[in-house]
């Protein structure tokens, strides 16, 4: 590893070379003019199946599975690849240019909602569910909840970073946050190991927030690291990522704004119910 002594003014070196260095950026703000479209329905979802997208995806679907016809949405593609993150109107909805991003038009005047944490809280506040009212039950879900939010940052832009994107293989880093994440995956299991779900005895929003990154992790299905982790050793992450995926409302929010993957597993865009049937990109594509 080559010694690096940082310069008394950091500038931004765009050829950086990691993965994701065209969409990086020291500044805040839009780059291009362009609006936002709009359907029909009460909520417009701005955002891609992502770990932090496909969270608010399965609570739109849990939602409407249990019979809140309110919450119906149109999901809209935003591909961060492309910079659609740096439109005007999407950076109207989300000054932090990040998915997901939510306008519930539902009352007389728009609301905006940004960070997947704050959209999972303001829909199960919004219909009464997923989120218990006891208050030690309530505490504990959005206890869970918070945690994810603060430590999948480690897991994703830690170690998944060093790991899988970096452009050299810095051992400190891997190691620092090989170490992060064993500890994070170690947290979750001694918590499965006491409650079947992790607010308790009910599947809450904390589930779905922490499932996307936790559980697909403990699969093997990001970064390609589960040999390296050795994520089978985390037993009771194993019986609860398990038990969800085969909710059948987690199975339809995984292939929202999904752009990657079997193209009988991508809804790029989501309208309707009926599109799980009818849109899915291997029968549009069969169709043109
Ligand atoms: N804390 C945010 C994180 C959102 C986030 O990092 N989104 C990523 C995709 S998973 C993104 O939009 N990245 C685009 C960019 O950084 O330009 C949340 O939970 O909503």
């Amino acid at each position: 590893m080559t010694e690096y002594t940082p310069p008394a003014i950091w500038t931004w070196n765009k050829e950086n070379g990691g993965r994701f260095a065209s969409i990086n950026r020291p500044i805040a703000g839009p780059t291009h003019d362009k609006d936002l479209p709009v359907g029909k329905h009460p909520f417009q979802l701005y955002s891609l199946a992502t770990p932090n997208g496909v969270k608010v995806t399965v609570m739109f679907e849990e939602l409407l599975a249990v019979g809140h016809q309110g919450a119906e949405y149109d999901a809209w593609m935003i591909s961060i690849g492309k910079g659609d993150q740096f439109g005007s109107g999407f950076v109207d909805v989300n000054p932090n240019s990040k998915i997901p991003a939510l306008m519930d038009r539902s009352g007389k005047t728009p609301i905006r909602i940004f960070e997947s944490g704050a959209i999972l809280v303001h829909l199960a506040e919004k219909f009464g569910a997923f989120l218990p009212t006891d208050p030690a039950a309530r505490a504990e879900c959005l206890s869970w909840l918070f945690w994810q939010m603060g430590s999948a940052p480690y897991l994703g832009g830690g170690f998944g970073h060093f790991y899988a994107y970096a452009p050299t293989k810095i051992e400190y880093a891997i190691d620092r946050f090989a170490m992060e994440v064993k500890r994070q995956l170690d947290v979750l299991d001694r918590r499965l190991g006491e409650a079947e779900y992790l607010g308790g005895a009910e599947y809450t929003i904390a589930d779905m927030a922490v499932w996307p990154w936790y559980g697909a992790l403990a699969k093997g299905l990001v970064y390609g690291a589960g040999e390296f982790l050795q994520v089978q050793d985390y037993k009771n992450v194993q019986r609860w990522t398990d038990a969800i995926a085969l909710r059948p409302a987690v199975q339809r929010g995984r292939m929202v704004n999904r752009a990657t993957g079997e193209l009988s597993s991508q809804l790029h865009e989501r309208h309707d119910a009926s599109d799980f049937d009818t849109k899915t990109q291997d029968k549009l594509e069969a169709a043109s």
